[in-house]
């Protein structure tokens, strides 16, 4: 097989391709080969393909029409790697996740129900569900509006994302050690999965401010601290439930600290190699989630507003997401919403 049709996507502040999976091969390794040489991988240019040369860019989804009671589609979120020959199911991924909704729709897989149409999504690299709310006035999707979402410009239809039960998504557990804070590699660092596996550290215990920019982030001068940040995430990963981590996309590696633009915490993230451009959402419900635990580094930095329902900001190199958390009587959180915004940029066939 060497093409498929496919629509192209910006989902959130990421951007990939969306196949049914009825338009892909049923074969995985047939299928990796194919969406391989569709993103041009393995290459750091990405040059003979259509990814764009970096991991927010190199995203596939690949959706159907669910069978599961109370969902209407299945979206299975692959990560192409850029520079190496691999596919992997092993994360999911929120920001592809709000194409999904519009997607479904435009492909006929949902009907639209007035001038929203509520489209749950069962999320099968994490066997969770979440519902997204599009706009479609006139039966057909609206990608155009006033919602602005930092790392995008201009603005865009709202597309809120609603996650419930999220903990322990990847890892078995909210915190699959058992512990708030594990000294790892002689730094304290939580590792935890609401909805993504996340290892969170102060930023000043790794010898960072926490505020450089992307660029600093991935320019020679902190290449000490990338090095020190992957033998913890070595060390990590089989203490998470993930096994030999070293081909894997997660866990995600996030420095905190003091947030500086009235939020509630400040981000810099690495994915798990490249920095972050902005967060992905998941890891930011996660990074939020961690924030909340008293004797966590997060913690320690974190401002936090008060009340069983908390909007969270989560401060990141060019902005902030906010984080709705709903959190019980125990002080766990059991719900998260957040707002993104998506966009058809290409609709076509495409060729590996
Ligand atoms: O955490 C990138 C993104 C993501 C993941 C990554 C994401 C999430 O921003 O839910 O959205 O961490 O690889 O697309």
């Amino acid at each position: 097989m060497n093409s498929a049709p496919v629509m192209w996507m910006r989902g959130g502040t990421s951007k990939g391709g969306y196949f049914l999976a009825s338009d892909l091969p049923a074969n995985i390794a047939e299928r990796d080969a194919f969406l391989l040489g569709v993103m041009g991988s393995p290459d750091p240019r990405q040059i003979d393909g259509m990814g764009g040369a970096d991991p927010l860019t190199s995203k596939v989804a690949v959706v159907s029409k669910s069978e599961r009671e109370g969902i209407d589609v299945d979206y299975l979120f692959l990560q192409v790697f850029v520079d190496k020959a691999i596919v992997t199911d092993a994360q999911n991924c929120g920001n592809i996740l709000a194409g999904v909704g519009p997607f479904a729709i435009e492909r006929g897989l949902v009907e639209p129900t007035g001038d929203e149409t509520r489209v749950s999504i069962y999320m099968e690299n994490t066997g969770q569900a979440a519902v997204a709310t599009v706009q479609t006035p006139k039966g057909a999707v609206n990608y155009s509006g006033d919602a602005k979402i930092d790392g995008v410009p201009g603005s865009h239809a709202a597309i809120p994302l609603e996650f419930r039960d999220t903990a322990g998504s990847s890892c078995g557990a909210l915190l699959p050690t058992g512990n708030v804070a594990d000294v790892i590699e002689g730094i304290s660092c939580t590792l935890i999965d609401n909805g993504m596996p996340c290892i969170v550290m102060a930023a000043q215990d790794l010898g960072a401010t926490g505020y450089e920019t992307r660029d600093e982030l991935e320019a020679e001068g902190f290449a000490a601290i990338r090095a020190k940040i992957e033998d913890i995430r070595l060390a990590a990963g089989p203490l998470m439930n993930l096994g030999d981590v070293k081909d894997k996309s997660v866990p995600k590696m996030f420095l905190v600290s003091a947030p500086v633009h009235g939020g509630a915490i400040n981000t810099r993230s690495f994915i798990p190699h490249r920095a972050h451009a902005t967060i992905g959402v998941l890891a930011a419900v996660s990074v939020a989630t961690a924030a909340l635990l008293e004797g966590s580094p997060a913690n320690k930095v974190a401002h936090l507003p008060e009340g069983k329902r908390k909007l969270l900001s989560v401060e990141h190199p060019t902005g902030e997401m906010s984080c709705v958390l709903e959190t019980n009587d125990a002080g766990e959180v059991v719900t998260s919403a957040l707002l993104r915004t998506a966009r058809k940029l290409m609709d076509g066939v495409v060729f590996a």
